[in-house]
């Protein structure tokens, strides 16, 4: 088949699934052409049957914001028609879903129809789309999608709960490649940050208000009372001054490191002892995904999908939102036990391994193959 892809090419979940999705594809043959105004994070290596179109705008004075969606939307135009696309997958609704649609009008005039899938993610549903400043378009893009899929029921029910969709919403969870996230020995790089045999904890995100950061320092500062530890922060983003300051005043700078973000995750993930992801909202949770394969527990919170992904008391356990005493007592359970952390640890790689790679990517060809053969030519 060949493929085009659209998405955010930065290191966000929706980015991260796209992306990965896209090679793997490459992988079996397909040829995938990605579509985002910058190359993606993870695309970093040249791969056969991968090709990368730039969407450029052009700045003009009266211009106060650039108009983005039309210049994708005709990039889009331009590369179904001249590379022949099968199908348009698009990734995270805003702007996307309404924009392919926007395509497949214009393509339709020249007599050329071609089949979109939106894939929801996340805040695309939950936090951003049910924005009245969104909703109308995010509503009417999402039911106009030839195929819907979401990374979780979680997010499939929220969307039909939200959202007066008519439309069949197809489940297909994240995933993870095992070729990269797995536990590999890195224990020269453990000795320089845990110098005196410290346990390790990490945390990845894009340190947004919805992660709830603060809360992963709180929980920290409560184990590290009991257990000697030191707090891997691996990411960016709006929360981390905030965060930095917290540190500061609560005196842990020299156990916390804030590494920004970073290319190989895997490698940290691989010296970790246990990941905490307290947001308050999750549709999957991808990060706690990598860190499970890489057989690493979890503390989470129970929002979202996150209990689809986080089994509590077998591969970490599961608390409220802002229950950061509860969170710190399953944490110690663990970490203060080598026994009980091989058994999470084991469960962890167990779990993770239902969402390799390999048994998802070819629920995308399959519903990619449906929606191609149900494809109705839109009149409307
Ligand atoms: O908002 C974010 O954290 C980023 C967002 C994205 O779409 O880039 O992540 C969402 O998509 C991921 C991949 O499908 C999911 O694993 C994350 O749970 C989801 N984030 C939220 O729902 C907050």
């Amino acid at each position: 088949m060949k493929i085009g892809i659209v998405c955010y090419p930065t290191y966000g979940g929706s980015g991260v699934i796209a992306t990965e999705l896209g090679m793997g594809l490459a992988r079996h043959g397909h040829e995938v052409h990605f579509i985002t105004y910058r190359r993606p994070a993870r695309l970093a290596a040249f791969q056969e049957n991968v090709f990368y179109h730039e969407v450029t705008g052009e700045d003009y004075p009266l211009f106060e914001y650039p108009p983005y969606d039309t210049a994708l939307a005709s990039k889009m135009v331009e590369v179904v028609k001249y590379e022949n696309l099968d199908i348009l997958h698009v990734h995270y609704a805003i702007p996307h879903a309404a924009v392919a649609y926007m395509a497949k009008k214009i393509l339709l005039r020249e007599g050329r129809y071609v089949p979109v899938i939106t894939t929801l993610h996340g805040t695309d549903i939950t936090l951003v789309g049910t924005n009245p400043a969104f909703k109308p378009v995010v509503e009417f893009s999402i039911s106009k999608s030839d195929g819907v899929t979401a990374v979780s029921d979680f997010l499939k029910e929220e969307t039909l709960r939200k959202f007066h969709i008519d439309k069949d919403i197809r489940v297909i969870y994240n995933f993870v490649d095992f070729d990269r996230f797995r536990k590999i020995n890195k224990d020269h790089f453990k000795k320089a940050i845990a110098p005196n045999g410290e346990r390790i904890i990490a945390h990845t995100s894009n340190f947004r208000k919805v992660k709830r950061v603060e809360d992963v320092i709180k929980v920290f500062q409560k184990v590290y009372e009991k257990i000697p530890s030191k707090l891997l922060l691996i990411g960016d983003g709006p929360e981390r001054r905030r965060i930095e300051d917290m540190c500061r005043q609560i005196g842990l700078c020299d156990e916390v490191r804030f590494l920004g973000k970073q290319d190989a995750v895997e490698e940290l993930l691989a010296i970790s002892d246990l990941f905490i992801i307290p947001s308050e909202s999750e549709s999957f949770g991808l990060a706690a995904l990598e860190a499970m394969a890489c057989e690493v527990p979890v503390i989470s919170t129970d929002a979202g999908g996150l209990p689809e992904v986080n089994i509590h008391g077998q591969t970490g356990f599961l608390s409220k939102v802002g229950d950061v005493e509860s969170m710190a007592q399953q944490a110690i359970s663990i970490l203060g036990d080598e026994k009980v952390l091989q058994q999470f640890r084991h469960n962890a790689l167990e779990q993770a391994e239902r969402f390799d790679i390999r048994h998802i990517l070819p629920q995308y060809e399959a519903y990619y193959e449906e929606v191609i053969e149900k494809a109705v030519v839109m009149e409307d």
